[in-house]
C-alpha cells in the first residue's frame, strides 16, 4: 500500500508532523486481491481495510475507478452505471469491502478506495490546502489507496472439434480469457440438459469412443453462477447401420392400375444415398420408390442400398405381387366345322389372372357348368345357342362367349291361323307355318293337294266364302322334310239376298188366316225374327196369323240375324177391314174442370175405314168431326154429352160423360134479421150466401178480425160491444170472395153518466170553470145540467167563466134518449175568495164608562175562514175574531180595527173609536211666567 497523504505547498511539514505526531497509526488501505477474474455477470467482493491515524475521524468514504492525477476522482456511488451495481459494505472505522454485481466487459477497470478524514480536537491551526490545492481551514486528509483491484471480466466458449466419426475420442474444453479461481467447478450442459455423467476435469469434458448419441449441442458454466457459455455442436458421423424397406402405399393387396410406393429407411450420418433394385437390377434412387399405374410386369423382389463416406448396407427385400382380372380370354370348340345332332362337343376356355381365375360355363344366362373344359356328348339341337364362359377372380370378372349351332332336319311342322278362329268374309287371313330345322327349311302351301304358294307366311286379303277349305303347309332342308297337319278354312258371312212373301193377295178381312215367309243366304245359317211396326212378335221362317182381327193391321217385315250381322226385309201391310165398335167419349184436360178452361171432348170410334161422328148434349145435335171444343168454358156448359159414330151398315152412341166445372164464389151477400132497429138485449142473425163450385167456406169478419166460422152468424142478446161493421168471406180452392160490409148499429140507454170538472184543484173566484158530462148512449143522449135541483143548463158542457162565491154548491147532469135517462152523481163546486164585507161590532153600544165590560167582535166573509188580527193604533193587540175587555179602562180609550186574513188576501176593517168616559181625578196647578195660573186635570 502507499501512502499518499499530500500536501498544499505552503502548509511545511508543521501539519504532517502534528498529525504524525498526534497519532502512532499509519494511513493506509489494503485490498485483498490486487487481480481479480470475473465471470461476465457474476457479482465480485472486492475485501478491502483501511487504516488512519488516531485523533482523525473519518468524514467520507467513497470508491473510484482509474484516479488519474490531479483530476478529482469520480465517486461511482453517484456514476449511473454503478450506483445501482456497488454495495458498499464497509464501515467509517476500517472495512472498506465492496461488491459490485452484474459485472461486463466495460468494468474491466482499476477500483481504488478514497477516505477524507479531519481532525476531531482541532487545534486551530492555519489553513492547509488538501493535495488538490483547495484551500481549507482544517486540518482535511484525503488519502486513494493506489494501486487499486484491478478486474479482468471473462466469458466462457466451448472449444471443440466440429466433426467426429464413432468411436473417436474427444475433448471439450470450456475456455475463459483470465484464469478463474482454482476452486470453480465446470458444469457442462448437452442440448441444454446437464450432463449427468462426470466425464470431465478441470474445465475439460473428455469423451472416449464417441457414440453417435453423443452428438449435440455443448455449452458450459460455472457452478454457482447463471452465465451460460453459447453452445457448440459436435457432429458424429456414422456408417448406414440397416436400410429397412416399408410398402408406404396400398396397404393391402397390390393391384394393378394402382399407383404403388415404397419408402426406404436407413440411420446414418451424413445421411445415405439410396438406390434401388429389382432383382439385381437398379431401377432408381432417392429414398421414396414410386411406381405409378402399376402392371403385372412389376411383380417382383425390391430392395435397396443406404450408402454414404463411411460405408453402406442393403435391406431386406421385399416381393410385389400384383393382382389383375381375368385377361387375354380365348374359347375354342372342338371339333370345329359343322355340327350336326349326336356328335361330340368340346368347349375350352383359357384365361390369363391374378390370382388364378374361377372358370364357370353359362348357357344364354343359364349356369351349366364350372371348370376350363365343358364336354357334351351326344349333341341335340336344343344344345344350340350362345355358350359364355365366364373367369372371375376377386378383382373381376369376363366373359366371352362363342356359338353352337347345332344342324338338323324339320321337325314339329305345323300350321297355326292369325286371329281367334272364326273367318267372315272380308277378313284378312295368314296362315303361318312353323317349323323347326338348322339351316332353315324351304315352305311350300297346299289346298287339298293343290299348291297355292310358297313361303312360311301364306296370306288371303279379304277372304271370300270360296276360300273355305283344307289347307297344309310342307318343310323341307338338306337333311329331310316333314308335311303339317291340315288346317281347315270355313268363311262366314252375314244375311244376305232377304225376301219375304204373303200366303194370299187382295182385301183381308176379319177372321181371314194368313200365313208370311220369309227367305235368306248366311253362314252360319240365320235366325228369322218377325216384327209389327217396330214390335217383335214372332220368329222362325213361317209367320202364320189364323183368325186375323183388326189388330193385326199394319206393317210386317222379317228380321234376318246370325254372329257376323243381321238384314231386314221390305216391309208389307196387312190391312184388315172391320167395323165399329167401342165408342168412346174422352174428356182433355182430364180431372177437374174449371170455368174459363178449354175443354176438349175426343170420340174414339175404331173401325176400318173410319166412321163419321157427330156429337150431343142432353138430346141436342152440337156438331160433327172427331173432335169437339169447348175454349172458355163457362158453369153453363156443365152437362151430359155423347157422340156417335155412324158406319155404312150401321150407327152406334157412346156413353154420356158429364161435364162438372168447378168456379170460384161468386154473388155472395148478407142478410140480417130482423130488419129494422136494433136494440139491446135483441136476437140477431146475419147469413152469408154465395155461389161456387165445389160448395165453398164461409167466414165471418168484423173489423179485420175474424169472428165465426159458418154461414149463419147468429147473436143471442146483443149487446153494444156487437156493433160495427161485419162482412162474410166465402171460399173454395178456386177462389175466395168478401160480402160487401153490413153495420150493426145496436141501440141503448144511457149509461156511465159523470161530470168532470176542470181544471181540477182548488177553483178561485174569478178562475173560468168548465163541467162536462160524459155519457155512453146510443142514439146519443140530450144533456141537461142542475145545480141543486134547479136546471141550469143543457149540452155536454155547462162553462162558468169568472166563477163567484155565489157559484159554489152541488151540480149534476142528466143524460137521456128515447130508451131512458140517467143522472150522474152530483159534484161540488168549492169557490175559494179573499175576505169581504168586513165589520167590526161594539157591544154595548151607547157611552162606555170606566169599570164597564165590553165586547168588540168583527165579521168577515172568506173561504176558506180567515185569521182574524186586531190593531190599536198601529199594534197588534190581540188574535182572535172577539175581543172581549172586562172592566175597561181610560187606556182603552182609542182607535181599533180588525184585519181578516186568508191564502187568498186580507182586509182591514174600517176603524171603530172607544171613548170611554170616568170621573175627574187628580188636579195639578201651574202658575206661568207672567203670573196666570194653569190647572190642568190629567
Ligand atoms: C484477506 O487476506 C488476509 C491475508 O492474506 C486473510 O487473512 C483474510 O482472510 C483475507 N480476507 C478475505 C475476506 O479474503
Ligand atoms: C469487512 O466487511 C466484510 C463485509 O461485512 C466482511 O465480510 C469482512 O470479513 C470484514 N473484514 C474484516 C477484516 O473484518
Ligand atoms: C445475470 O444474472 C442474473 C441473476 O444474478 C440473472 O437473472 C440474469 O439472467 C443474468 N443475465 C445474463 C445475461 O446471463
Ligand atoms: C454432420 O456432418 C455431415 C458432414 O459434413 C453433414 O452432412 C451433416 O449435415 C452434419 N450434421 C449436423 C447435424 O450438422
Ligand atoms: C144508430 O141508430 C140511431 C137511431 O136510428 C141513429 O140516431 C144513429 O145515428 C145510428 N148510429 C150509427 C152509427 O149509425
Ligand atoms: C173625543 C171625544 O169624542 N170625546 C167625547 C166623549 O164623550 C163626551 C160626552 O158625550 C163628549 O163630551 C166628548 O167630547
Amino acid at each position: 500500500m502507499v501512502m499518499s497523504v499530500r500536501m498544499a505547498p505552503d502548509l511545511p511539514l508543521i501539519v504532517f508532523l502534528l498529525i504524525h505526531s498526534a497519532s502512532s497509526a499509519d494511513w493506509g488501505v489494503s485490498y485483498n486481491h490486487s487481480q481479480i477474474c470475473a465471470l461476465k455477470n457474476s457479482s465480485v467482493m472486492m475485501n478491502c481495510m483501511y487504516t488512519y491515524p488516531t485523533g482523525y475521524q473519518i468524514r467520507n468514504v467513497s470508491w473510484t475507478k482509474n484516479p488519474v492525477k490531479g483530476v478529482e476522482p469520480p465517486d461511482l456511488s453517484e456514476d449511473p452505471e454503478y450506483s445501482q451495481r456497488l454495495q458498499y459494505l464497509g464501515d467509517k472505522q476500517q472495512n472498506c469491502t465492496i461488491r459490485l454485481s452484474h459485472v461486463t466487459q466495460k468494468d474491466e477497470n482499476e477500483f481504488c478506495f478514497r477516505f477524507i478524514a479531519d481532525k476531531h480536537n482541532s487545534f486551530n491551526f492555519m489553513n492547509i490546502k488538501n493535495w488538490f490545492g483547495a484551500s481549507k481551514s482544517t486540518t482535511d486528509v484525503t488519502w486513494i489507496g493506489t494501486p487499486g483491484v484491478t478486474l479482468t471480466v471473462t466469458d466462457l466458449q466451448v472449444e471443440s472439434p466440429e466433426r467426429v466419426t464413432e468411436g473417436d475420442s474427444v475433448c471439450l474444453t470450456c475456455k475463459s480469457t483470465c484464469a478463474l479461481t482454482d476452486g470453480a467447478t465446470f458444469i457442462w450442459y448437452r442440448n441444454s440438459q446437464p450432463l449427468t455423467e462426470r466425464r470431465d476435469r478441470n474445465n475439460q469434458l473428455l469423451l472416449q469412443s464417441v457414440r453417435r448419441e453423443d452428438a449435440g449441442r455443448y455449452s458450459c458454466a460455472l457452478h454457482g453462477h447463471t452465465y451460460i457459455s453459447p453452445a457448440v455442436h459436435l457432429n458424429v458421423t456414422y456408417p448406414p447401420k440397416e436400410a429397412l424397406v416399408v410398402v408406404v402405399s396400398p396397404s393391402g393387396e397390390i393391384v394393378e392400375g394402382n399407383s404403388m410406393t415404397l419408402s426406404c429407411s436407413s440411420d446414418s450420418n451424413p445421411p445415405a444415398e439410396i438406390s434401388w433394385f429389382k432383382g439385381g437390377t437398379t431401377v432408381g434412387s432417392g429414398r421414396i420408390y414410386s411406381i405409378l399405374n402399376i402392371s403385372s410386369d412389376h411383380s417382383g423382389e425390391y430392395k435397396c442400398k443406404s450408402s454414404n463416406e463411411h460405408g453402406n448396407k442393403y435391406s431386406d427385400a421385399v416381393t410385389l405381387n400384383v393382382m389383375y382380372p381375368p385377361r387375354s380370354f380365348s374359347v375354342s370348340i372342338s371339333p370345329s366345322g359343322e355340327i350336326v345332332e349326336g356328335d361330340s362337343v368340346t368347349l375350352n376356355c383359357s384365361s390369363d389372372s391374378n390370382p388364378p381365375a374361377e372358370i364357370s360355363w353359362f348357357k344364354g344366362r343359364t349356369f351349366v357348368a364350372s371348370g376350363r373344359i365343358y364336354r357334351i356328348s351326344k349333341i341335340r339341337s336344343d344344345h344350340s345357342g350362345e355358350y359364355k364362359c365366364k373367369s372371375s377372380n376377386e378383382l373381376g370378372k369376363k366373359y366371352s362367349a362363342v356359338n353352337l349351332n347345332v344342324e338338323y332336319p324339320p321337325k314339329n311342322v305345323s300350321v297355326s291361323l292369325n286371329g281367334s278362329g272364326k273367318i267372315v268374309e272380308g277378313d284378312s287371313v295368314t296362315l303361318i307355318c312353323s317349323s323347326d330345322s338348322n339351316p332353315p327349311a324351304e315352305i311350300s302351301w297346299f289346298k287339298g293337294g293343290t299348291f297355292v304358294g310358297s313361303g312360311r307366311i301364306y296370306s288371303i286379303s279379304k277372304i271370300k266364302s270360296d276360300h273355305s277349305g283344307v289347307y297344309k303347309c310342307k318343310s323341307i332342308n338338306e337333311h329331310g322334310e316333314k308335311h303339317s297337319n291340315a288346317v281347315t278354312l270355313n268363311v262366314m258371312y252375314p244375311p244376305r239376298s232377304i225376301s219375304m212373301s204373303i200366303s194370299s193377295s187382295g182385301e183381308i178381312v176379319e177372321g181371314d188366316s194368313v200365313t208370311l215367309s220369309c227367305s235368306s243366304d248366311s253362314n252360319p245359317p240365320a235366325e228369322i225374327s218377325w216384327f209389327k211396326g217396330s214390335k217383335f212378335v214372332g220368329s222362325g221362317r213361317i209367320y202364320s196369323i189364323s183368325k186375323i182381327s183388326s189388330d193385326h193391321s199394319g206393317q210386317y217385315k222379317c228380321k234376318s240375324i246370325n254372329e257376323h250381322g243381321n238384314k231386314y226385309s221390305d216391309a208389307v201391310t196387312l190391312n184388315v177391314i172391320y167395323p165399329p165398335k167401342s165408342v168412346l167419349v174422352s174428356i182433355s184436360p182430364c180431372g177437374e174442370i174449371k170455368e174459363g178452361d178449354s175443354v176438349t171432348l175426343n170420340c174414339s170410334s175404331d173401325s176400318n175405314p173410319p166412321a163419321e161422328i157427330s156429337w150431343f148434349k142432353g138430346g141436342t145435335f152440337l156438331g160433327s168431326g172427331r173432335i169437339y171444343i169447348i175454349s172458355k168454358i163457362s158453369s153453363d156448359h156443365s152437362g151430359e154429352y155423347k157422340c156417335k159414330s155412324r158406319y155404312k151398315h150401321g150407327e152406334k152412341y157412346s156413353d154420356a160423360v158429364t161435364l162438372n166445372i168447378m168456379y170460384a164464389p161468386k154473388n155472395i151477400s148478407v142478410s140480417i134479421s130482423p130488419s129494422g132497429e136494433i136494440k139491446e138485449g135483441d136476437s140477431v142473425t146475419l147469413s152469408c150466401s154465395s155461389d161456387s163450385n165445389p160448395p165453398a167456406e164461409i167466414s165471418w169478419f168484423k173489423g179485420g178480425m175474424i169472428v165465426r166460422s159458418a154461414r149463419i152468424y147468429s147473436i143471442s142478446k146483443i149487446s153494444s160491444d156487437h156493433s160495427g161493421e161485419y162482412k162474410c168471406k166465402s171460399r173454395n180452392k178456386h177462389g175466395e170472395k168478401y160480402s160487401d160490409a153490413v153495420t150493426l148499429n145496436v141501440t141503448y140507454p144511457p149509461k156511465r153518466v159523470s161530470v168532470s170538472i176542470s181544471p181540477s184543484g182548488e177553483i178561485k173566484e174569478g178562475n173560468s170553470v168548465t163541467l162536462s158530462c160524459s155519457s155512453d148512449s146510443n142514439p146519443p143522449a140530450e144533456i141537461s145540467w142542475f145545480k141543486g135541483g134547479m136546471i141550469v143548463g143543457s149540452g155536454r158542457i155547462y162553462s162558468i167563466s169568472k166563477i163567484s162565491s155565489g157559484h159554489s154548491g152541488e151540480y149534476k147532469c142528466k143524460s137521456s134518449n128515447k130508451h131512458g135517462d140517467k143522472y150522474a152523481d152530483a159534484v161540488t163546486l168549492h169557490v175559494m175568495y179573499a175576505p169581504k164585507n168586513i165589520s167590526v161590532s161594539i157591544s154595548p153600544s151607547g157611552e162606555i164608562k170606566e169599570g164597564d165590560s165590553v165586547t168588540l167582535s168583527c165579521s168577515s166573509d172568506s173561504n176558506p175562514p180567515a185569521e182574524i188580527s186586531w190593531f190599536k193604533g198601529g199594534m197588534i193587540v190581540r188574535s182572535a175574531r172577539i175581543y172581549s175587555i172586562s172592566k175597561i179602562s181610560s187606556d182603552h180609550s182609542g182607535e181599533y180595527k180588525c184585519k181578516s186574513r186568508n191564502k187568498h188576501g186580507e182586509k182591514y176593517s174600517d176603524a171603530v173609536t172607544l171613548n170611554v168616559t170616568y170621573p175627574p181625578k187628580r188636579v195639578s196647578v201651574s202658575i206661568s211666567p207672567s203670573g196666570e195660573i194653569k190647572e190642568e186635570i190629567q
